[in-house]
């Protein structure tokens, strides 16, 4: 347990107010953050767990034109549906205020004009593309495109959908104003640009030095950013909606919304605490973590601490940033635009009562250290076979039968065997389980150690028989109940960080004041003559018919996703120069089963990636072939960015011979499959296997 902090500043990702929340953004994010946060308390840590709505950038302004009002407007609705739907779930931020609030803006327009009349920024004039009728520049949503990447259509100008690189305005090909539709042109303005190449000593000793601890994916993201070389960012834009600059002369712009969103977590922190915000945000003694969605890892590992740090009023910088993968919804991409996604707002009502459930299930499936997949199949398993029926049962089974046989009065254990010993004997080892696992963000691997209680006192309970022993010996039940009783009441400690309204239920049911950490794994929580309450479920089963009418609902999107893609394609096919269908490749001279032996293809895993220097198409990777770790050069980077290969699993033919590309000894050939538009896709095993994996 990390005595060294006096203090723990816990802070999650401050959600885009252009929409509501869904199970991607709470598996990625929430869920792990609240459940740190929760057993952090319950440790006795002082905590502080800061969010709000992230108000400005792009997407609420285009999705205020969508919808004919103002971005305020657009930002005080989602406000509110995510703030309530985040509270119906449990999620114990200390604040969920936002960005478009007053100390926001005072607070971010401060710290630019700090960094601003230090001279900290670089003042750029630079050619940018400009909407003539809709008299406004194009930035980021404002404009759409070819991706210079994949081809894929409509890509925006800061990042592309479909292959998730980051792209400038500039890159794409065909650029068309989102506001009118007609091409732009180039016209002349100027920005302040943060020069994090000058960080780049500094960002390399203290993360690449120091951080070598922070989970693989996070640390070889920030990797391969560093060493690809680190570019002056834009820290301001051409719009009217965000934090002005507070520049003389800068009307018409405004900080840009990943200058503005990050220092968000101070504003939130100086509403909360005004008077000492700074002991925890300039005090060593603070441990602050923040919890993100992969997507978000260099704002945060990046350029917000170089943005600290260039601020110099002693800020501290994150201990640990445990970012998650993304999570899937029926095997496909979880989706805003095309609605692919279930909503907190809407689960909540139509899942009353079991908001503990999806909190269960996000954390079992939580995609800790990789994408994982959301169905609503698994969703119903593990409510029905986990809490259902061994959770619940095993809760029920034991307060049922103490009312039955004791007038609801916990029994003096009179008559103990070896097993009750041994199965008591287990529960502190799987308190220090989920304590490590807690501490060091393995949600997943908590979760489970707490489920192995569950698993434990339903399985002595099934093999001790209380209800046949009953008929001839009083005092071996009293034992048998009495331990169950127990074990109940250090499920409700175990469970608290995970299942909250759960244990609020099962506590009033032991008739228990509160869940004390440090009561977990005693021998004796209740005491003989303790009175309980009534047994109640703790957990409803789900029906088959509740789950038809979810993925139902998801079919009806899916049907209404690919007329709408029709009428997009067919509209497009005509105005569009497709892109020249590849012909297949002919069948090359057949082989014999001896010359393809020969090859020795096997599964490995991308820990670090970069482009290599004066090349468009080259991409240095370091991979982990379960074997050895060793480079490979591979002509990808047209289709891949460094940070969307770290963490891959890939398949390479490991024999062959090394040779040197740019003057790199590339050491085997990472299997690809050409698409019928040129584009190349890596070939990776349906499921993550053990590096080395031959495949034959
Ligand atoms: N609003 C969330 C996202 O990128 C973004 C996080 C800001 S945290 C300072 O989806
Ligand atoms: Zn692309």
């Amino acid at each position: 347990m990390d005595s060294t902090y006096k203090r723990h500043l816990i802070t999650a990702a401050l959600p885009y107010a252009n929409g509501a929340v869904h199970i991607g953004h709470l598996a990625g994010v929430y869920i792990p953050a609240d459940v740190y946060s929760r057993y952090l308390r319950m440790r006795g840590r002082d905590v502080r767990f800061i969010c709000g709505s992230d108000e400005h950038g792009v997407p609420i302004t285009i999705k205020a034109r969508q919808q004919n009002c103002t971005p305020q407007e657009i930002v005080d609705k989602y406000h509110l549906i995510i703030k309530d739907s985040f509270e119906r779930l449990g999620i114990s931020f200390d604040i969920y205020s936002r960005t478009s609030s007053q100390i926001h803006h005072k607070t971010a327009s401060d710290f630019f004009r700090k960094l601003y009349e230090e001279g900290k920024f670089i003042e750029k004039e630079s050619e940018q593309y400009y909407d003539e009728e809709a008299k406004h520049f194009l930035a980021d949503r404002y404009i759409t495109g070819t991706c210079p990447k994949c081809f894929a259509e409509n890509a925006y100008g800061d990042q592309c959908e479909k292959c998730g690189s980051t792209l400038s305005p500039t890159e794409l090909i065909n650029p068309k104003s989102t506001l009118s539709g007609n091409t732009p042109v180039m016209k002349k303005t100027s920005h302040w640009y943060l020069p994090l190449d000058q960080y780049e000593p500094w960002l390399k000793e203290w993360i690449l030095e120091g951080h070598k601890e922070w989970k693989v994916n996070v640390y070889g993201q920030c990797k391969s950013w560093i060493d690809g070389g680190l570019q002056p960012r834009a820290v301001s834009r051409d719009l009217d909606w965000g934090v002005p600059v507070p520049v003389k002369g800068a009307e018409g712009k405004v900080l840009y919304v990943w200058f503005d969103a990050p220092i968000g977590y101070i504003s939130n922190t100086i509403e909360l605490m005004p008077n000492d915000w700074e002991l925890w945000w300039k005090n060593e003694e603070t441990k602050l973590v923040h919890f993100i969605g992969k997507d978000n890892i260099v704002f945060h590992c990046i350029v917000f601490p170089a943005m600290l740090k260039a601020h110099g009023d002693g800020y501290i910088l994150p201990e640990n940033v445990p970012a998650n993968e993304f999570l899937n919804l029926e095997g496909n991409k979880i989706s805003t635009s095309r609605n692919w996604a279930v909503w907190l707002h809407e689960y909540l009502d139509e899942f009353p009562g079991q908001e503990d459930v999806l909190r269960y299930v996000l954390c079992a499936n939580a995609p800790e250290t990789k994408d994982n997949d959301f169905t609503w199949k698994d969703f119903q398993t593990r409510n029905n076979s986990e809490l259902v029926g061994i959770f619940g049962n095993f809760v029920n089974r034991a307060v049922v039968l103490t009312h039955k046989y004791f007038e609801g009065e916990v029994p003096a254990p009179v008559k103990n065997e070896s097993l009750d010993e041994e199965t008591l004997a287990q529960i502190p080892q799987i308190k220090k389980n989920i304590e490590d696992s807690l501490e060091n963000y393995r949600f997943r691997d908590a979760l489970k150690e707490a489920m192995n209680l569950a698993r434990l006192g339903n399985k002595y309970l099934t093999e001790t028989e209380p209800w046949k022993v009953i008929k001839t010996d009083i005092e071996r039940v009293a034992s048998i109940l009495n331990v169950s009783l127990q074990i109940c009441a250090n499920l409700a400690i175990a469970f608290e960080p995970f299942m909250p309204h759960t244990t609020k239920k099962l506590r009033y049911i032991l008739n228990m004041k509160s869940s004390q950490w440090e009561e977990f794994g005693l021998e004796s929580i209740l005491h003989p003559g303790h009175k309980i309450n009534e047994a109640r479920l703790l957990f409803d089963k789900i029906e088959d018919a509740a789950i038809e009418f979810q993925i139902a609902k998801l079919e009806a999107t899916k049907e209404m996703n690919q007329e709408s893609s029709q009428t997009e394609a067919s509209a497009t096919a005509s105005s569009e120069k497709l892109t020249v269908k590849q012909e297949l490749a002919p069948l090359k001279d057949e082989c014999t089963y001896d010359e393809f032996m020969k090859m020795d293809i096997r599964t490995a895993t991308v820990l670090e990636a970069e482009r290599v220097p004066k090349t468009d198409k080259l991409l240095k990777l370091t991979i982990d072939t379960g074997l050895d770790t060793r480079t490979i050069v591979s002509g990808i980077a047209e289709y891949y960015s460094p940070e969307e290969m770290v963490g891959k699993q890939i398949c390479i033919l490991a024999n062959l011979a090394p040779r040197k590309i740019k003057g790199i000894e590339s050491n085997g050939m990472i299997l690809m499959a050409k698409e019928e538009n040129g584009k190349m896709r890596i070939i990776t095993p349906e499921e993550r296997l053990g590096n080395g994996s031959c495949i034959s």
